[in-house]
């Protein structure tokens, strides 16, 4: 942040922002008159791109969902919206470009300077819905997809589930306080790219809950719903560029402004019954498959970001634009969707996913985005089974080649052997081991790739021991080293 621009301008907060420049879209209903009814985990960006951005529009019809913005760790959102009164600026960047002010968030919690403030909102009664953004590992889930009982944080919360630190603690200890007093449950929305996210999320939950309370583990199981969701809205990180946009185009300085394309998607399992916001009526999906647009979006779209992650990075490109403008990777990338993903997909109803496949790819060729490679190949441990093995794994059961869907995957072994060599650190919770695997590298092929799979909570063991899986990793290694 430039404090120079920002003293020298007006900042965005409820007493300023009607000032907005002609052509900012304002939130269209009484800030005063909105209810709290949905706390949130991780309101990072793309929460903010996202849900709030739908609970807003929701606002203008319905007062009663009004978002308590929850940080499990940093204080970095509420000091930069606290002054702001919990308003930001959604720019959409895209061949049209708009500006539109956010009212959705009224309260910003610091999980861990006040506990007692999150589980309060928690039990409220007005509280229906518990949404989440808290990326892949924020589920302390292990390598099979259960919750992690060896997970620091979750060891943490089970020796004293009533001073939790994780996602999942939080939201059990607030089950617990509706539990005791004769509430309903509220219901829990997993918003992360997991395949079946709010399965595994109430997996998760009801096994942390069943050794507080089996009865409270009980009531959780047939009371609360745990609709599975897919969300997608590219949007890379916040930058100066944007903030000096924000105010120019506003004329309101904003501090953490957010970017996104105008594209926009939210399916949601139809399960959350009644009383829930008429999440329909703001555009959202609500269907009984959500599982074929989840594995289509997440195999499709988050399978070629992370190829072209870290595949573009080995080739000295910096952002998804550049990267998908190289005739090389746009190929690999077209190849492994039509050739290899699709195949294994079943598409939704009404969904042609040829179609799906070259628009992600038109999206990804956004002229307004820099969307840095380096920003999607983090936290690659986590993304990669998601994103890469459930397709190789279907295409070995259907007997079909892997030796495309085997590059993304040798990329990132080069990728995390570049940032090694450079004595640069990967953003990964598994870093501290990748760097060991990465120096204990015996510098021949077949020996490094063995090294790699041997990562167990990232490859299962039978598709480590697959040899068809294993020669196709090695030729793509060798190819790319
Ligand atoms: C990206 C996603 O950072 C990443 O790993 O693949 O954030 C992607 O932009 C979104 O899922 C799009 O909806």
């Amino acid at each position: 942040m430039t404090t120079d621009t920002a003293s020298s301008s007006l900042r965005l907060s409820a007493v300023s922002y009607p000032a907005a420049l002609p052509g900012t879209a304002l939130p269209g209903y009484d800030r005063d008159k909105v209810e709290i009814g949905v706390v949130h985990f991780g309101p990072g960006a793309f929460h903010r791109a996202h849900q709030a951005f739908y609970f807003d529009r929701l606002l203008e019809s319905d007062p009663r969902w009004g978002i308590c913005a929850v940080s499990l760790k940093s204080p970095g959102v509420r000091d930069a919206l606290g002054p702001q009164d919990g308003l930001y600026t959604l720019a959409q960047l895209d061949r049209e470009t708009s500006f539109r002010v956010i009212g959705s968030i009224l309260e910003v919690l610091v999980a861990p300077e006040d506990p007692e403030a999150v589980f309060a909102r928690l039990a409220a009664p007005q509280t229906r819905l518990v949404t989440l953004t808290v990326t892949e590992k924020g589920y302390c889930l292990t390598g099979e997809g259960k919750l992690d009982t060896g997970h620091p944080d979750i060891v943490h919360d089970l020796a004293a589930p009533r001073g939790p630190v994780s996602a999942v603690g939080y939201i059990v200890e607030g089950l617990r306080r509706r539990f005791a007093a004769g509430l309903p449950p509220y219901a829990v929305v997993a918003c992360d790219n997991l395949a079946d996210n709010g399965w595994r999320l109430k997996a998760a939950t009801i096994a942390f809950a069943e050794a507080v309370d089996p009865a409270l583990a009980a009531w959780i199981e047939q009371n609360a719903a745990f609709p599975r969701t897919m969300v997608d809205s590219i949007t890379p990180a916040t930058d100066d560029a944007l903030r000096a946009r924000v105010q120019a185009a506003t004329g309101l300085f904003d501090a953490w402004p957010i970017q996104r394309e105008a594209f926009t998607q939210w399916v949601v399992e139809d399960v959350l019954g009644d009383g829930a916001p008429d999440l329909a009526s703001v555009g959202v999906t609500l269907t009984d498959d959500v599982r074929g647009f989840e594995r289509a979006k997440l195999r499709l779209l988050n399978g070629v970001h992370s190829t072209l992650a870290y595949a573009g990075l080995l080739k000295g490109h910096e952002t998804v634009f550049e990267a998908v403008g190289d005739p090389a990777l746009e190929t690999l990338a077209r190849d492994l969707m039509v050739q290899d993903i699709i195949p294994t997909l079943t598409a939704p109803r009404g969904l042609d996913l040829v179609a799906y496949a070259e628009a992600i790819l038109d999206r990804f060729r956004n002229p307004e985005i820099r969307h840095f490679l380096s920003q999607i190949a983090w936290d690659g441990s986590q993304k990669l089974p998601f994103r890469i093995l459930g397709t190789v794994k279907d295409a070995l059961e259907a007997g079909g080649p892997v030796d495309r869907l085997a590059v993304p995957i040798a990329a990132w072994f080069h990728f995390l052997k570049k940032r090694a060599a450079e004595g640069v650190a990967v953003t990964d919770p598994l870093a501290d081991r990748l760097l060991a695997v990465v120096q204990a590298l015996p510098g021949e092929v077949k020996g490094d790739v063995a090294a790699f799979l041997a990562l167990e909570t990232v490859f299962p063991a039978e598709l480590a021991a697959n040899a068809t899986f294993v020669a196709a990793v090695e030729t793509a290694y060798e190819e790319l080293g």
